[in-house]
């Protein structure tokens, strides 16, 4: 359902409620654009894109869900270094990583005294070691915002097969997990194989904010209800066009904005032998960039550390030539020369000063704007970027990016929707003396942090 007819249904029901019908008070008192982020979300949606790593018992049995029958004596990297898996990261543009602490195989990647089927009874340090709080210390080094993964559905864990048991294992583990590592980013509630066990998520939730109150809960869809951060319904790194923050998901409105996991070789999260042709290439990697972070989400891109505990020297580069193409895009943005606004015209800078910590906002109850940058000589140009001030709320319901020229006056390249976070659009290479973003409809007035325009066609 699109978020007019979203809020259409929802302007119906607040007619019948005030004609007489009983709705639930919740559902009444709330409409989609009165919500807001918290201020972890908003720091969150800055950082843009993050990183998890996969790496445990699979990586050495070449499967990507492990039976949690395996000997946790084959998890014995040589030449574990966390240290080059940040560095990899950081150089693609990563700016969290989450560390997958338990996968579905039940085995911890931390020692805990809850089981035995942990990195502890291996030969890997002599069972001394801690994969979690090694990566952690290495996120910590290189400024990295550092998260977590506990998979809830547990193949090994002898509890599992009564829910009351097991909620009281699981939340011994994220006790630990939240206790011992300092602050957590993101704690990562993923459902699969989860089908049919009934978890106390409340109680789990409970202790997250007791012990990481500004962690963010990702959720998927059978866990909606407890997300901070949803998941975006694909593991392609794509999210729709049209995307709103605000969705219902458990029967009542909430921001959750969307975080979108994909890994960097195809389909796989853990580490294979011979597995050059599932990587991704780089134009496959700019789609999924502008398909995620440039629909205003989250990239979330998979990264897997080899039997050796290294990120093979392919995936490494690939990161590396990834964060290139991105600077390369985005080093120039010819918005900064456009020609300063004449005396008399209205204060429109703080969108085209290429710093979003400012915002431009139109004159107050407008719901339509232009924002215009005009160049004393035509500039070349195949996208723009626009971030929309979300403090206040998502807002911006229909826009276009136009173009201008003598000749043909404004022409209209792209009409959107919403914008959110961050929207890029990308169209045939143009050349204009004007380019402007035309807000044509917002729920309340338009509030802009960046208008840019760059030429990712044209970079050198
Ligand atoms: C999925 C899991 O089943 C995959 O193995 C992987 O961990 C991915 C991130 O989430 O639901």
């Amino acid at each position: 359902m699109s978020r007019r007819r979203m809020m259409g249904v929802l302007s119906a029901l607040a007619v019948a409620a005030f004609a007489g019908f009983t709705l639930p008070r919740r559902l009444a008192s709330q409409n989609f654009t009165d919500l807001t982020p918290s201020p972890q979300q908003v720091e969150w949606q800055d950082l843009e894109f993050g990183v998890i790593v996969h790496f445990g018992l699979n990586t050495f049995t070449d499967k990507e869900w492990g039976s949690g029958k395996v000997d946790p004596s084959v998890f014995n990297p040589t030449k574990f270094d966390p240290n080059q898996w940040v560095e990899a990261a950081q150089a693609a543009g990563a700016k969290y990583l989450v560390f997958v602490a338990k996968h579905h195989d039940g085995f911890c990647l931390f020692p805990t005294p809850l089981t035995k089927y942990s990195v502890a009874s291996g030969p890997w340090e002599n069972g001394h070691g801690d994969v979690v709080r090694a990566v952690e210390e290495a996120c910590r080094r290189h400024g990295m915002r550092f998260g977590i993964y506990l998979s809830p559905w547990d193949r090994h864990e002898p509890s599992y097969s009564s829910n009351s048991e097991y909620d009281k294992f699981y939340q011994g583990l994220m006790e630990e997990l939240l206790t011992r590592y300092g602050p957590i980013e993101e704690f990562w509630l993923d459902g699969a194989g989860s089908e049919g066990h009934v978890y106390d998520f409340d109680s789990y939730l409970h202790l997250l904010r007791v012990y990481q109150p500004n962690a963010l809960v990702f959720a998927d869809v059978g866990f909606m209800k407890w997300g901070d951060i949803r998941w975006v319904g694909n593991e392609d790194g794509y999210a729709p066009e049209e995307n709103w923050d605000v969705i219902d998901r458990a029967g009542y409105l909430r921001w959750r904005p969307a975080e979108c996991d994909t890994p960097l070789h195809k389909r796989h999260w853990f580490w294979h032998p011979n597995d050059a042709a599932s990587l991704n290439t780089i134009p496959e990697l700019m789609k999924i960039y502008d398909n995620s972070v440039g629909h205003g989400c989250q990239l979330m891109l998979g990264i897997a550390p080899d039997e050796q505990g290294l990120l093979p020297a392919l995936d490494a580069d690939r990161l590396r030539e990834f964060g290139h193409e991105l600077q390369r895009i985005y080093a120039h943005n010819l918005a900064l020369e456009r020609k300063p606004p004449s005396s008399g015209d209205i204060d429109d800078s703080a969108a085209f000063d290429d710093n979003p910590d400012t915002f431009w906002m139109a004159a107050p109850h407008t719901y339509h704007a232009t924002l215009t940058a005009k160049f004393s000589k035509p500039i070349s140009f195949d996208r723009t970027v626009t971030m929309e001030w979300l403090n206040r709320g998502q807002n911006i319901e229909s826009y276009e990016i136009q173009a201008w020229t003598p000749a043909k006056g404004w022409r209209t390249l792209h009409r959107g929707a919403s914008i959110g976070h961050k929207k890029i659009d990308i169209f045939p290479e143009t050349t204009a003396n004007a380019v402007r973003l035309n807000v044509l409809a917002a729920s309340h007035t338009p509030a802009i942090r960046e208008f840019q325009i760059y030429d990712g066609h044209g970079a050198p």
